[in-house]
């Protein structure tokens, strides 16, 4: 038996408390401090004088993300931040992390707040006089399968636009870099040369130092026991010392996140895992080495390793089945007093990793252990932390679910602060919004998906990719159980959402590749049955909100860009920052005098209905707002033959004259009322159906039995993503977002800089058209052989960087690859070449016309246009 197998089995086992005690002292230099029973109060020493009544933020929570908004909330100019802690700055979480750091993330947002984090951390002990313990000796991310080595060239290409300085290298370069290493099954590495670990503790002091020196507040042990909010929108923080009112409140608080949400009636999905990592002894071979070894992440293995001062440290991510929640800290809370505590560790846990691991470093064999750390950190569902202003509280900001709080507390710290202090986020950062999970993230819900997150955390990572536990969840739409079988299901924000139908023959399932897949073919069948015959899809993940009211109108007339549309229509609509990006959009229907109907993207919910609330709130406009998402079911009826089909069903006239594009009518259909608009986002002739879900599956088998004769089938939401983009229809999320403006995502049309209303972001953006713009969204074509585009790719010219593609598809009625992509002014114009990096190749393309595929609308008034004149 190795050397490390016996420490493990018994050394460890015989001590773990002692070990534990160790591992406080060995890994980091922490004054271990007295419990406290900080909750009941007990023994709080009293804080005197500095104690102050007011406040602008108060932060609650001073693990490192914490106390990196404090500093950057201070640095950034704001006067009276204060930061309550209630035992020791970095109790919870931050004081036991393994202190990773790294350039790499597979999303494209996150890797500008890993960027911004080193960066910052690199200068830190220069602005603040602390030392912060930063070890930069590189990383590699090794694949062992051909698979993995797709996924690397697939993230280079989402990479390659971004300032992060990776690169792909073979295993000569690997070996060079870490020699040490098994090279046997070693086929390729992704190598980040800044990467490396620092001391969580450090660090956090460092940010305490600067914050306090630029003059926030930090209060310890100061726990909250209340919090309520006040009529004004403000909030009185009670504490043991007193209590603060401040404007806003950040929740910061790590694992106890749900017990401070729930002080003011929330249950935030963050769920406390135990993280375990090992520590060896000094090891010779590491000892003689001259320079300090890269942190490897064997993602096959998955577990990181790096090195420890002369010894390896080696952290694993158990699999989903044997990974740990604490469970009882769900149900109870977390135990009153805990603050720098740890868990019994179980290596039996780890074997599977140790042995992969000792294969790959095969000092390790020989090592011994001297500490093994096992602590609580949080997981949310999806992995991603919850960043922002939370929806239905005002003044309520969470900075919670970190599984990786030290890599992200710099640039989340920095990006929340810009984003309190200026009204909008600096950049998109949609995939962290707090307000992308609602009521139907429930504890089973919750503990299901952590334990997921945590046993993929090293799964290859591919496009469209789909979680399977906890589905479905209590939102299904009124004909989910017609349809489940019969589709390969998509989750959207709760909802299952058809993504392709199956046919006999198909190849069926979920399975996803880099390349295309199984539902190339299928989807190209539903784009011809929209194109040519008639489809219907189900839309019911769509937020729905109706706004009423005295002021419903000047509220609306003062978020939106566009007019608003008069009683009986639809109009498109975006609602912008006050820098004039574009925060969403939003259909709006005028159902009577005064009360509206908004529509949303399904992942967009909380998200928009945030916005409005705050808007009514701090302008005090007399409305109600009604989220009417989860009443309504809707059903796209799409395809030349869809008026033929649903003409059947009614006595209403749906003739071109009889109801009208981008009108919307309340209509009996097979004797169900409900209201339909003619709108479709596949840009034919179609009409969605709002209908209460009991009588959903009613309408949906009327329909599928009337359109028989004309060929009526269902389709998806990948049919719709390749429809719309032959028709030029830009995608919230993709072609706008907050990084953009509507002018060079081409949304010109939709903006009325000349509507009396000043609505926000109009000054900004007349501001922006006066000086004219830089990049434009283009469309462009591309010749590809058995990939696509799917967004997020870089573009090239001549071997440099131009541009980024944001969204991409088939498009199956012109049979080639398409893609929105942003590309500087002058390299805009049609007939422009420029390259698209897809999987590692970099494939000719060209940008074209839009559209592609005239929408129906056009169509029709062009051929009117013609038979007049003939
Ligand atoms: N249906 C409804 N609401 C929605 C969407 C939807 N809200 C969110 C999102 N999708 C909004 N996006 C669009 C984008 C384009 C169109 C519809 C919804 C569209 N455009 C036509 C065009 O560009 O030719 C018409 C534009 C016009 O003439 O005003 O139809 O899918 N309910």
């Amino acid at each position: 038996m190795s050397r490390i197998f016996y420490a493990i089995k018994t050394h460890l086992r015989r001590d773990l408390t002692a070990c534990r005690g160790r591992a406080r002292v060995h890994l980091r230099t922490i004054c271990c401090s007295t419990r406290r029973r900080a909750e009941d109060g007990e023994g709080i020493p009293v804080l005197g004088k500095r104690w102050k009544d007011t406040a602008d933020t108060v932060i609650i929570g001073g693990g490192c993300v914490g106390v990196s908004v404090a500093y950057h909330l201070a640095k950034g100019g704001m006067k009276d931040v204060v930061l309550l802690e209630k035992s020791d700055l970095t109790a919870g979480s931050t004081w036991h992390a393994a202190g990773l750091t790294t350039y790499y993330h597979p999303g494209i947002n996150l890797k500008k707040v890993h960027y911004y984090s080193i960066k910052l951390y690199e200068s830190l002990e220069a602005e603040t006089g602390q030392a912060v313990g930063f070890h930069q000796p590189g990383s590699i991310r090794i694949a062992s399968t051909p698979v993995r080595v797709d996924e690397l060239r697939y993230q280079m290409s989402r990479a390659h636009w971004h300032p992060t300085p990776q690169s792909l290298i073979e295993p000569d370069r690997i070996k060079e870099l870490f020699p040490l290493l098994n090279m046997d099954k070693v086929i390729a590495g992704l190598y980040n040369p800044g990467d490396g670990h620092i001391d969580p503790y450090s660090l956090t002091m460092a940010l305490a130092a600067g914050a306090r020196m630029y003059g926030a507040q930090i209060y310890n042990p100061a726990p909250v026991s209340g919090l309520t909010p006040t009529s004004d929108g403000r909030w009185d923080v009670q504490t043991p010392h007193g209590t603060i009112r401040a404007n806003r409140i950040v929740n910061a608080t790590g694992f106890w996140a749900r017990e401070v949400g729930q002080l003011i009636g929330f249950d935030h999905p963050t769920i406390p895992v135990h993280h375990q990592y090992v520590v060896t002894a000094t090891v010779p071979e590491v000892k003689a080495l001259k320079t300090e070894l890269p942190v490897i992440r064997d993602l096959e293995g998955s577990y990181y390793l790096r090195q420890e001062r002369d010894g390896l440290l080696f952290g694993p991510y158990e699999r989903e089945e044997k990974m740990v929640l604490q469970d009882s800290w769900v149900t109870d809370g977390v135990p009153p007093g805990f603050g720098k505590e740890l868990f019994e560790s179980d290596l039996d846990r780890i074997m599977d990793h140790v042995e992969m691991a000792m294969e790959m470093v095969p000092v390790l064999k020989d090592a011994d252990i001297i500490n093994i750390v096992s602590g609580p950190i949080t997981y949310t569902p999806d992995l991603l932390p919850m960043v922002g202003p939370h929806q239905g509280a005002r003044n309520y900001w969470t900075a919670i679910g970190f599984g990786y709080g030290v890599i992200h507390a710099g640039g989340i710290g920095k990006f929340l602060s810009d984003w309190i202090r200026t009204g909008e986020p600096p950049y998109d950062l949609i995939e962290c919004d707090p307000n992308r999970y609602g009521k139907w993230t429930t504890v089973p819900y919750m503990c299901t998906k952590a334990r997921e997150s945590y046993g993929f955390n090293n799964v290859v990572g591919y496009p469209k990719e789909e979680r399977f536990a906890g589905r479905p969840t209590s939102r299904t739409s009124g004909v989910y159980e017609l349809m489940k079988g019969k589709a390969s299901m998509g989750f959207h924000a709760g909802w299952e959402q058809p993504h392709w139908f199956y046919k006999p023959g198909d190849d069926t399932g979920y399975k996803p590749s880099f390349r295309r897949t199984n539902w190339f073919g299928p989807v190209g069948r539903e784009c011809k049955l929209v194109m040519e015959k008639v489809g219907v899809i189900d839309l019911t993940p769509f937020g729905k909100f109706i706004v009423k009211g005295k002021d419903s109108h000047k509220l609306l007339d003062r978020l939106f860009a566009n007019t608003m549309p008069k009683v009986g229509l639809t109009n498109i609509s975006h609602m912008l920052t006050p820098t004039g990006s574009v925060y969403a959009e939003v259909t709006i229907t005028q159902l009577a005098p005064g009360e509206y109907f908004l529509i949303t993207g399904s992942g967009s919910e909380l998200h928009d209905l945030r916005w409005i609330e705050r808007e009514a709130a701090d302008g005090a406009y007399d409305v109600d707002i009604i989220n009417v998402t989860e009443d309504m079911g809707v059903l796209g009826v799409a395809g030349p033959n869809s008026r033929k089909v649903l003409q059947k069903l009614t006595e209403e006239d749906l003739s071109d004259a009889g109801f009208k594009f981008l009108h919307c009518k309340p209509i009996q259909l097979a004797g169900v009322p409900l209201r339909a608009i003619r709108i479709s986002y596949t840009g034919e002739l179609g009409w969605e159906l709002y209908i209460d879900q009991k009588n959903m599956a009613a309408v949906y088998e009327a329909i599928m039995a009337a359109g028989q004769e004309e060929g009526i089938d269902h389709f998806g939401t990948y049919a719709m993503s390749s429809l719309r983009l032959e028709k030029g229809f830009r995608g919230w999320g993709a072609e706008m977002n907050c990084d953009t403006n509507p002018l060079e995502a081409g949304l010109d049309y939709f903006i009325k800089l000349n509507k009396p209303a000043d609505f926000i972001g109009k000054a900004a953006l007349q501001e922006v058209k006066a000086k004219g713009l830089r990049r434009k969204l283009s469309y462009i074509s591309m010749d590809t052989d058995d990939v696509d585009p799917e967004g997020n790719e870089t573009i090239w010219l001549n071997g440099k960087v131009v541009g980024n593609t944001t969204s991409g598809a088939y498009s199956y009625t012109s049979q080639q690859s398409l893609a929105f992509a942003y590309l500087p002014v002058e390299l805009c114009s049609v007939g422009q070449k420029v390259e698209v990096e897809l999987v590692g190749r970099r494939y000719p393309a060209m940008v074209i016309q839009e559209p592609l595929v005239l929408t129906e609308p056009t169509r029709t008034r062009l051929q009117k246009k013609v038979k007049g004149r003939a």
